[in-house]
């Protein structure tokens, strides 16, 4: 068991690049600092800690196919089970996504979507359906959103609509590099899925997008050379579509 865990350790560290990426070992709600997932410890502890941001394993590494069954939460998510808890958040408050690093050069910009986990976020992996709508997004204005993220201590705050329901909710929070993405293939999707229950509140129940489902290897902004300058980068659109419309 601890050898393997070790030769893990070692294997992930040979797929080189992609540990130096960067993962979420923290989230702060309201001043609080909380657990996320950890990627050099928590897989790799016994017993497996309880952590409000889903497992990735065995690295930190990208998903370069976005109809892959990875794109829902991150890289190996697919076949673990979800976390058995949850962070509180008041609708309308900030939760703040800590990496751990994250490299400049990643060109991309910063994508966040919620899904209202049907009953239980712990039972529920949120890759059936079209449960999901985009509540932020960051893209370049001058600079890319990654850059900021490299350069600004690692850190982002979504808001959290404050008129949708009171609930469980995942909440998708995801770097999009496009260093790579002149090739159809070549970009690299990072999501992460931090498990919510948001309470307070409005009535707003929205819903339409399912991952996978919603994005495709030549969808405009997946398929996109980020090194034709500055109006090209300033005229990039996002997949995923827009924010959905009458969030506040
Ligand atoms: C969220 O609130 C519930 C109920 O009060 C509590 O049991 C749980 O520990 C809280 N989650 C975190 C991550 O603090
Ligand atoms: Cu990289």
């Amino acid at each position: 068991m601890r050898l393997s865990a070790t030769l893990a350790l070692f294997t992930a560290t040979l797929v080189s690049h992609a540990t130096a990426h960067g993962y979420v070992p923290f989230i702060r709600i309201n001043g609080a600092t909380i657990p996320g997932w950890d990627v050099s410890k928590d897989g790799y502890t016994t017993p497996q800690p309880s952590r409000v941001v889903r497992a990735t394993k065995p690295d930190s590494g990208f998903i370069a196919d976005p109809s892959s069954a990875d794109i829902t939460c991150s890289i190996g998510n697919s076949k673990l089970p979800p976390s058995p808890i949850t962070a509180n958040v008041t609708a309308g408050g900030t939760v703040t996504v800590v990496w751990n690093t994250w490299p400049t050069g990643h060109y991309g910009p910063i994508l966040n979507y919620m899904a209202k986990c049907v009953g239980d976020c712990s039972k529920w992996k949120g890759d059936t359906g079209s449960p999901w709508f985009k509540i932020q997004q960051h893209t370049y204005d001058g600079e890319w959103p990654s850059d900021k993220l490299a350069k600004g201590g690692f850190t982002y705050d979504v808001k959290i609509p404050k008129n949708i329901a009171a609930g469980n909710y995942l909440l998708r929070h995801e770097n999009l590099a496009l260093h790579g993405a002149s090739s159809v293939g070549g970009a690299q999707f990072y999501p992460v899925c931090i498990q919510l229950t948001v309470t307070g509140g409005g009535s707003l129940n929205p819903s339409g997008l399912s991952f996978p489902g919603a994005y495709k290897a030549t969808d405009p902004g997946i398929h996109f050379n980020p090194y034709q300058g500055d109006a090209a980068n300033r005229a990039y659109i996002p997949p995923g579509g827009s924010v959905y419309p009458g969030l506040n």
